[in-house]
This record gives structure tokens, C-alpha cells and sequence, in this order.
């Protein structure tokens, strides 16, 4: 027997999902044995689902890479980082000096927004590349809110989150909560959150065209159509107009546009949106009167209200409604969460305002939204001459799988083996990262630090809380954060440069800024003095602690004294608990007129849009995605704890749609769609609504090249292969990845 040399707990900040619930390692002999939810936590209390219980599973997965992979003769093989770095600048450089920074690309994936590394260097790399080529997993999923609270409020991450533990009301639209644990909502446990708010006589009203485990919970359930939820919240607007209903209280102040709203929307009387949501009249009025009479109430849409084709202006109506009500910006309703590393508040007061489109993708003429080009146009930009310019010919890709995430993975598949060069980020070798000519592997989550900057501007509470690496670097592993500082100089050519230059030049370049800005604790203070009293044993550290030190509740270096900084969260191991959400109007609001635009611009424009989809006859079979509480997207389909069962590649048909179409239960069954075929075996269920199918998505791990050896076992299908990448909300340049058509038949 071996013997026990090291056995301990350690804290770490869960990074599978965003309720960002806070775990107890158990660590023995440098490994985690173990994980469960930490009571003492200030946000999560102790909530732990089945995914973080796994969490040393997934850090031990043996088909994590272990060192850096280059390509050499076609064949991907172990190297030292040394070599790896060198490769990326040999294989950059051509390309660069050939075509400059506009033949190469940047690909951004979800986890990105779990990792420290993820937030702080993406925007140096893409600087370094000088490109503007830059496609996120935002495209497939949250640009429409973006871009709604862009043009609301003036700023697109300015994003209002439902007050979940005051609410007294709370319309769900197109999430899911009980499966996914929320998103753009951090709310650990969120499921006993919902069964909180029924607890002290709340409602809770889903609507999602299946019977969900969330919408089982509910008080209502409202069994939609897909794709038609702009259309169904664009009447409940219009009964609160037309009815007099509509009151938004202390916000009219703040507004502009809203006597313009009831013409907007006069055609969406519930009658008229009636066929097209196959939701009744009478229900449609009920859910806006139930709205308005709650004490406080809020609506908030996700995934199944923005990955569809009116996902921008349903995502604004999410917003209309709040406001109409009086419930944006005040407790129980939707509030502005304020992050501890975010900007601190400054004075309100007209801003430079949100713009859409100050460029275009080369191909399809796709308008840019926050910098970003549609995911769902990667493999076009690669693959397509045209006069415009050129072509994408070297890609990096970080923590993303778009050959599975993004539509047509077939295409983009190709597209990715044609390219010059391109290097991947990530623990695996999947679908996406066999194409790379370098793989470097962050280490697993136990050996990196973490903090949530993404998701903390998103919280239901304010709180901050920072974990430091659980178990030290094996041997051999390189830490997130110096890979991508690392990269930044190897893009530079000078892959050989102390990754510890990249993070002094954020300190130095942001200190100097704020020592100039009136509004700043540190204004007109010496920058070098300010860096040199910043804390950390890294340069990830002394930039936590900046922005700490520099945010809404930091020291300012002396100026606020008690205040945070990277101290105060070491001292709190369970965090800091910094209160429920607080009204931020006007001080949040960035728009050229500094009040809330309820009408702007590019929405009006896309209205006429809307109206024609009143006219468009609504038939024909349309498949929507689903989550599995045991899964995140593409990426945990290798662990054998967290698949079987329940968690599976399968087509829920209806039975009476099963019964025509003559499907019958656990037989195959064939599904078209623009871009291609799959086929998956039909699980025959009430819990979808007729003329619905879903199909899970992440899934279709068969190709070869992979290592992932449980996953390709059981591979499932890769449902985006349905798509051909030409459906998008034109707005935000999200691609539609719910209520799609289709078309089935048995399969052999
Ligand atoms: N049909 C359909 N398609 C969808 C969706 C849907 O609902 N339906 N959902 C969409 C949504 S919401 C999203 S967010 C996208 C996600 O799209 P992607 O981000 O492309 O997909 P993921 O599966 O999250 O891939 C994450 C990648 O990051 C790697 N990874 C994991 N941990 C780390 C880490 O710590 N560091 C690094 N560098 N890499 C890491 C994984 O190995 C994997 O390759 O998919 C979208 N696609
Ligand atoms: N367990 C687990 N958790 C996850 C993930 C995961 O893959 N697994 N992924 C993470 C990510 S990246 C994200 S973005 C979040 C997503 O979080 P959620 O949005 O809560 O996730 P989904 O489960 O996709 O919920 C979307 C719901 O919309 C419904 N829907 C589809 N089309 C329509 C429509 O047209 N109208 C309406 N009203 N509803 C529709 C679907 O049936 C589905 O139930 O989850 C995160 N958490
Ligand atoms: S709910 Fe999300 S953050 Fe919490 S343990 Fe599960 S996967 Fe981790
Ligand atoms: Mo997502």
C-alpha cells in the first residue's frame, strides 16, 4: 500500500458552469479525490451538482494532453514548449508578413469565461495579430442581449439580471435553469432559488416549447412554438400599452422613446400573434396582467429567446417589458449587478453610446457587433476568395470547439484542415484542436487560480471570491495564463521574451490611464509608486489586484481605506459578501442621451421583420436543442461519470408526431436539414410539444484524429450539422440554433 504523504481540503470556485458555486477539494497526494460543496461559501453556501462532484474525474481525465503537441510530417507530436512557442512564431510569421493581420483569425470559446486567463488576454492577442477577425461562442448564444442592452443602455455588458431572491414574479423565456444552472444569471442553486420564490407565495411562469424540469416546477407552463417568442412579448407589451397597464414608475425620468412604443407595436395585438405562438389569447393577456399586478416581477429570456431568428428584438422585449412595469433597476425586479474587478461607477451623464455594423465580414457583408464577426461565417471567411481581401489563413482558437459548437462542422471542418497554420488552446484533442499545427494544453482546474470576472457582473448578489491553485503545476505544466502571455509575444515574434513584460504593460498601461482620469482614487498620483505597491505572486495576481484596488469597492491604493483588494479575498477564502443588487440608474447608463433608449434605432428598423413573420404560415416540423444537467456543451461527453443514463444523443419526438411518422421508440431515425443529415435514435416523449423535436447539441464525436477515447465510444450526433449557417439574427449575427426546420423519416 502506498502511503498518504499529502491529504488536505482545498477551495476552488467550480468553472463548469455559471452558478460558480464554491467546492471543497479533497486533495491526497498531490491529487483530488474529491469535491463537494462549500458551506461556508458567501454566494453558494454549499450547492454542489452533480458536475462539481465530478470535478476530480475531470481533473484527472488521462485523455487531458499533458504536454504541448507540434505538427511535424502531418503527425502531431509531444514537444517542449520551447519548441512549441517557436513553432507558433515560425508558423505565424509567413502568414504575417505575407498578408498581415488581417489573413488571421481569432476563435474564442465558452470557457474563456472560466478562466482567468480567459479574460485577461484574449484582447492583448488579438492586438498583437492586429486583427479584426474575431469569432466567439457570444455568436452562438448571447449576442442578441448584448446588443439589446447595447442600444438600451449604452453599454452591451451592462445586462440586467432578474433579482431572483426578491422577486416576486418571474417569467422564464426559452432557459432552462433546472439543467443548465442558469446563464446570464450567476445564481448558485438556482433550482432552490425558484422553489424559494414559490416558498413565499412567488409565481414562476416558463415558457418553452418542452416540459422541461424547470417548467414542471412552474406555475404555468406555456408550451410555445419556437421561434416565436419576440412575437408573443411584443403583444404582452402591447396589451400593458393598450390597457393602460403600463407604468414604469420612477424610471419615466430616465426614458426616451416611449410614447413612440405603441405605435411600434400596434400590430402585435394578441390575436394577431396567436397563430404563430400557438399561445391563446387569453393566456397572452393573462401573462401581461399577471406581469403588471405582481408587486415586483421579471422577465428573463435565454438561450431558446436569443439562438433564434428574432433573437435581438426578443431579448429587447425582455427589457421593455421590465421597464413598462416599473421593474427595471429596483429590488425583486431585473437590476445591474456591480462586480468587484468591474469599473468603478463614474458620474452619470450622456456616453459614447452602443453602434452596430462599423464594419463588415468580408464575405457575406455580416455587420460586426462588439468586434466580432458571426461565428456561423468562420468557415466562409476561411473558405472563400473574393475581391475584398484575404482569406483567413491562420487561425487561433482558444478554449473552442466550433466544429461542433457553430453550424455546418463539416464545412468548417475542411476549412480548418486548409489553413497555413493554426494553433489551439486547450486540454483536448477534439474535434477542433486535430486541426491545430500546435496544441498547448492549459493545466487542469485544480492546478490554476480562479476568479469570475464575467460572470460576477452578472450575479444575483455582489460578492467576490478568489481560489488559488488547489494543487501546485505538475512538472512539465504551464499555467493558463503564461501560455497566452507566451502566445502574445510569440505572435510578436519574440517567443522566447519574459511572459512577465505582458502583464507590467496592463499594470503600467492601466495605472497610467487612471492617474489621469479626474474621477479615479488614484488620480494624479505616481503610476510607478501604484504598481509597486501592488500585491500578488504573479502577474495574474497583481492584476486582480488592481482592478480590485481601482474598482467600485476598492482600497484606491489608500484613498478608501477598508476597502478590497487582493488581500481582502486571500483573508476571506469563502469570499466576500458585498450585499443584494442596488438601483444603478442613470449612473449605468452610457447611451449618447444618457437616458434609456426603449426605441432605438436598428430595433425600429427590424420590426418590419417582425411583422412578417404575423403572415408566414407556421407548419411543418422544427427541432430545438437541449441541456443535460450532466453536461456543458461539446466538452464532458469523455468523462464515464457524468455520461449514461439520461444523458444522451437522442431525438425526443412526440408520440403523435412518432405515430404519423411512423418512429418508433429507440429506433434511428433520419433528420434533414439545410446543411446536412444525421441520424439518432428517437426517444419517444410527451415532454415536447408536437411539431417539435429536440436533439442535445455538443455531441458527434466520430471523427478520427480525436483523443477522447469515452466520448467517441459514444459519439451521438453533431446536430449543428443541420445547419448550413445561413440562418442568423440579423441584428446581433447570431446564429439560429432553435426552431429550425427539419425533416424526418425511419432510418434503415
Ligand atoms: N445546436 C446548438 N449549438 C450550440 C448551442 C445550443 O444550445 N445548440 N449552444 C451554444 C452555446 S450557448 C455555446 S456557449 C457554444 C459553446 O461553444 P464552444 O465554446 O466552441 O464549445 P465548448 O464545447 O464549450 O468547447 C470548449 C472547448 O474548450 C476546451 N476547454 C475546456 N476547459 C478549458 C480550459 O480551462 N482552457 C482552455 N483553453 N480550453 C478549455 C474544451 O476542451 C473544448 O474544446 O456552443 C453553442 N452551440
Ligand atoms: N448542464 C449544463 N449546464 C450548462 C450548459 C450545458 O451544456 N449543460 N451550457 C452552459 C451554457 S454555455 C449556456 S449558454 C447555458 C444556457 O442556459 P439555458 O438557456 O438555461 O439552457 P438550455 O437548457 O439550452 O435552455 C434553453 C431552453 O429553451 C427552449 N427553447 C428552444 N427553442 C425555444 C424557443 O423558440 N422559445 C422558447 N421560449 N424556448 C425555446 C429549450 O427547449 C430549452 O429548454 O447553460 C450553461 N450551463
Ligand atoms: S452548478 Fe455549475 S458551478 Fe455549481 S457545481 Fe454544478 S457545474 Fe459547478
Ligand atoms: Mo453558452
Amino acid at each position: 500500500m502506498s502511503e498518504v504523504i499529502d491529504s488536505r481540503t482545498a477551495l476552488r470556485i467550480c468553472p463548469l458552469c455559471e452558478a460558480t458555486c464554491g467546492l471543497v477539494l479533497t486533495v491526497r497526494d498531490g491529487r483530488v479525490t474529491g469535491a463537494r460543496g462549500d458551506r461556508e461559501d458567501v454566494f453558494s453556501e454549499g450547492f454542489v451538482c452533480p458536475k462539481g462532484a465530478a470535478f476530480g474525474q475531470l481533473d484527472a481525465d488521462p485523455d487531458r494532453l499533458r504536454a504541448p503537441l507540434v505538427r511535424e510530417d502531418g503527425e502531431l507530436r509531444e514537444a517542449t514548449w520551447e519548441e512549441a512557442f517557436a513553432a507558433v512564431a515560425a508558423g505565424l510569421a509567413p502568414v504575417l508578413e505575407r498578408h498581415g493581420g488581417a489573413a488571421t483569425g481569432v476563435v474564442l470559446g465558452n470557457p474563456n469565461v472560466h478562466t482567468m486567463a480567459g479574460a485577461l488576454y484574449p484582447r492583448l492577442l488579438i492586438g498583437a495579430l492586429g486583427t479584426g477577425n474575431l469569432f466567439t461562442a457570444s455568436t452562438l448564444d448571447q449576442m442578441p442581449k448584448h446588443v439589446s442592452c447595447g442600444l438600451l443602455y449604452g453599454d452591451p455588458n451592462a445586462i440586467p439580471v432578474p433579482d431572483l431572491d426578491r422577486t416576486d414574479h418571474l417569467l422564464l423565456v426559452g432557459a432552462n435553469p433546472l439543467e443548465s444552472n442558469g446563464s446570464l444569471c450567476t445564481a448558485p442553486d438556482f433550482p432552490g432559488r425558484l422553489k424559494a420564490l414559490r416558498r413565499r407565495g412567488g409565481t414562476l411562469t416558463v415558457v418553452d416549447p418542452r416540459r422541461t424540469r424547470t417548467a414542471a416546477l412552474a406555475d404555468r407552463h406555456v408550451a410555445i412554438r419556437p421561434g416565436a417568442d419576440a412575437l408573443l412579448l411584443a403583444a404582452m407589451a402591447h396589451v400593458l400599452l393598450d390597457e393602460g397597464l403600463a407604468d414604469p414608475g420612477d424610471l419615466t425620468a430616465h426614458l426616451e422613446g416611449l410614447d413612440e412604443l405603441p405605435e411600434a407595436l400596434r400590430e402585435f395585438t394578441p390575436e394577431a400573434v396567436a397563430p404563430a405562438c400557438d399561445v391563446d389569447p387569453g393566456t397572452i393577456r393573462e401573462l401581461a396582467r399577471e406581469l403588471a399586478a405582481a408587486p415586483t416581477a421579471a422577465v428573463y429570456g435565454r438561450i431558446g429567446s436569443c439562438t433564434v431568428p428574432h433573437g435581438t428584438l426578443a431579448s429587447w422585449l425582455v427589457d421593455v417589458l421590465t421597464v413598462l412595469t416599473g421593474n427595471l433597476d429596483r429590488p425583486g425586479g431585473a437590476m445591474f449587478p456591480l462586480a468587484a474587478a468591474s469599473r468603478a461607477p463614474r458620474p452619470a451623464g450622456p456616453g459614447r453610446g452602443f453602434d452596430l455594423g462599423r464594419r463588415r465580414s468580408r464575405v457575406s457583408g455580416h455587420p460586426e457587433v462588439k468586434g466580432e464577426l458571426p461565428m456561423a461565417a468562420l468557415a466562409e471567411e476561411i473558405d472563400t476568395a473574393t475581391d475584398e481581401g484575404e482569406p483567413i489563413r491562420a487561425l487561433v482558437v482558444v478554449a473552442a470547439n466550433p466544429v461542433l459548437s457553430a453550424p455546418d462542422g463539416d464545412r468548417l471542418d475542411r476549412a480548418l484542415a486548409s489553413l497555413d497554420f493554426m494553433v489551439s488552446v486547450d486540454p483536448y484533442l477534439n474535434e477542433t484542436s486535430r486541426h491545430a499545427d500546435v496544441v498547448l494544453p492549459p493545466p487542469p482546474p485544480a492546478q490554476s487560480p480562479h476568479h469570475d470576472f464575467a460572470l460576477n457582473a452578472l450575479a444575483v448578489r455582489n460578492q467576490a471570491r478568489y481560489t488559488r491553485p488547489a494543487v501546485p503545476l505538475e512538472p512539465g505544466r504551464m499555467a493558463e495564463s503564461e501560455i497566452l502571455a507566451r502566445l502574445v509575444l510569440a505572435v510578436g515574434g519574440k517567443p522566447g521574451a519574459d511572459p512577465a513584460t505582458v502583464d507590467a504593460a496592463v499594470v503600467s498601461r492601466t495605472l497610467g490611464q487612471a492617474v489621469r482620469d479626474p474621477h479615479s482614487p488614484v488620480h494624479g498620483r505616481d503610476p510607478e509608486e501604484l504598481a509597486a505597491a501592488l500585491t500578488g505572486e504573479d502577474g495574474v495576481e497583481r492584476r486582480l489586484d488592481l482592478m480590485l484596488r481601482l474598482g467600485p469597492y476598492g482600497d484606491g491604493f489608500g484613498a478608501r481605506p477598508g476597502g478590497l483588494s487582493l488581500g481582502t479575498l486571500l483573508d476571506h477564502p469563502h469570499g466576500v459578501d458585498l450585499g443584494p443588487l442596488r438601483p444603478r440608474v442613470p449612473e449605468v447608463l452610457r447611451t449618447r442621451s444618457g437616458r434609456i433608449e426603449l426605441l432605438p434605432r436598428p430595433i425600429a428598423d427590424d420590426l418590419p421583420r417582425l411583422r412578417e413573420a404575423l403572415r408566414r404560415p407556421a407548419d411543418g416540423m422544427v427541432l430545438v436543442g437541449r441541456r443535460h444537467l450532466r453536461a456543458n456543451n461539446s466538452w464532458l461527453h469523455n468523462l464515464p461519470a457524468l455520461t449514461g443514463g439520461s444523458n444522451r444523443c437522442t431525438l425526443h419526438v412526440h408520440p403523435e408526431d412518432a405515430a404519423l411518422l411512423g418512429i418508433a421508440d429507440g429506433t434511428p431515425v433520419r433528420v434533414k436539414g439545410a446543411g446536412g443529415e444525421v441520424t439518432a435514435p428517437a426517444e419517444i416523449t410527451d415532454t415536447v410539444r408536437r411539431g417539435v423535436v429536440s436533439l442535445p447539441h455538443g455531441w458527434g464525436h466520430d471523427r478520427p484524429g480525436t483523443r477522447t477515447r469515452h466520448a467517441s465510444a459514444d459519439p451521438g450526433a453533431n446536430v449543428n450539422q443541420l445547419l448550413d449557417g445561413t440562418l442568423l439574427d440579423p441584428l446581433s449575427g447570431t446564429a439560429v440554433l432553435n426552431g429550425f426546420p427539419v425533416t424526418l423519416s425511419p432510418a434503415g
